[in-house]
């Protein structure tokens, strides 16, 4: 697998990775986690990035697992694989990562997402999703479990009716009807997704970054903690906010009624 199965393209701050694999609607390879888990850790890294787009090249989003690697493997002989493995090794520093990043992870879905890449594009902080793409969490269909995060983001994000619908009849979501449920931030149409998607992320990078990721910080742990605890997250986050530059900058630009200036990117 080369590094072209993830295309990386920073402009302005904001670094686009797109999976590109389109005839095989961009299912994953061990080697494209490996490198999408990278390509997120470096733009996290870089000062210079302060938001990111996760889309797909071609007609979907991304089918999931590259099953045509587990269906040679099996009728080769070699027995059944230790999915445990793959789980382990690679989609759970994925979505580690992405849940984990200070930067806010902006997912455009610009087709079908199915198995796992509905679930990595769950995992992300903001998606928006084109009027013809869709959600399937086609595990069932194969005897499999929802893996890469789904039955922990899937119930907190629809509650646990329709979590149960989709994961237990494996039925296609679309777009429209996943807005609705608050599953997805936003549909839009198709030819607008990317404008629509560049907006958001344009607007996080140009954003009080400290901010932000503490913000993501805070709703991660939301989904654990208690009351209490989270009341002494927030106090202990806004402490921090409270001394950083960006809320000097946000609180001055507020009483001098003008745009703040986060820094450039
Ligand atoms: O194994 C582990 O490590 C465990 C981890 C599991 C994580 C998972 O994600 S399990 C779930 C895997 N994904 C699926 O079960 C979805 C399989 N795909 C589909 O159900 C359908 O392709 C879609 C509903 C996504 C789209 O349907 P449609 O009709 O628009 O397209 P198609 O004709 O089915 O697919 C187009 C091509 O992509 C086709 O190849 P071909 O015949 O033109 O050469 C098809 O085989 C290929 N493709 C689609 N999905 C996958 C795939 N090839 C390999 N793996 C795929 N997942």
């Amino acid at each position: 697998m080369s590094e072209d199965a993830i295309l990386t393209e920073a402009a302005g701050g904001i670094a686009t990775i797109t999976l590109n694999r389109p005839d095989k609607l961009n299912a994953f390879t061990a080697d494209m986690l490996t490198t999408l888990r990278r390509t997120l850790e470096q733009a996290d890294a870089d000062k210079a990035v302060g938001a990111v787009i996760l889309t797909g090249a071609g007609r979907a989003f991304c089918a999931g697992q590259d099953l045509s690697e587990r269906a040679m493997s099996m009728q080769d002989g070699g027995g059944p694989p230790d999915l445990s493995v793959t789980i382990g090794e690679y989609y759970n520093p994925l979505i580690r990562t992405i849940r984990g990043l200070q930067l806010p992870v902006v997912c455009a879905v610009n087709g079908v997402a199915a198995g796992a890449g509905a679930n990595v594009a769950l995992a992300c902080d903001i998606v928006i999703a084109a009027r013809s793409a869709s959600f399937i969490e086609a595990f069932c269909k194969i005897g499999l479990v929802l893996d890469a995060g789904g039955s922990y983001h899937l119930p907190r994000l629809v509650g646990r009716a329709r979590a149960a619908g989709m994961a237990l009849l494996g039925d296609r979501i679309d777009a429209e009807k996943a807005a609705e449920w608050g599953l997805i931030w936003q549909c839009v149409d198709d030819e607008e997704l990317m404008t629509a998607t560049g907006d958001i992320a344009r607007q996080l990078a140009d954003g009080p970054s400290q901010g932000l990721g503490r913000i993501k910080q805070a709703l991660n742990a939301s989904l654990t903690n208690g009351l209490d605890e989270q009341l002494d997250l927030e106090r202990d986050l806004q402490k921090i906010c409270g001394e950083s530059d960006d809320y000097r900058e946000g609180v001055m630009a507020f009483m001098e009624k003008r745009k703040p200036d986060f820094g450039d990117r």
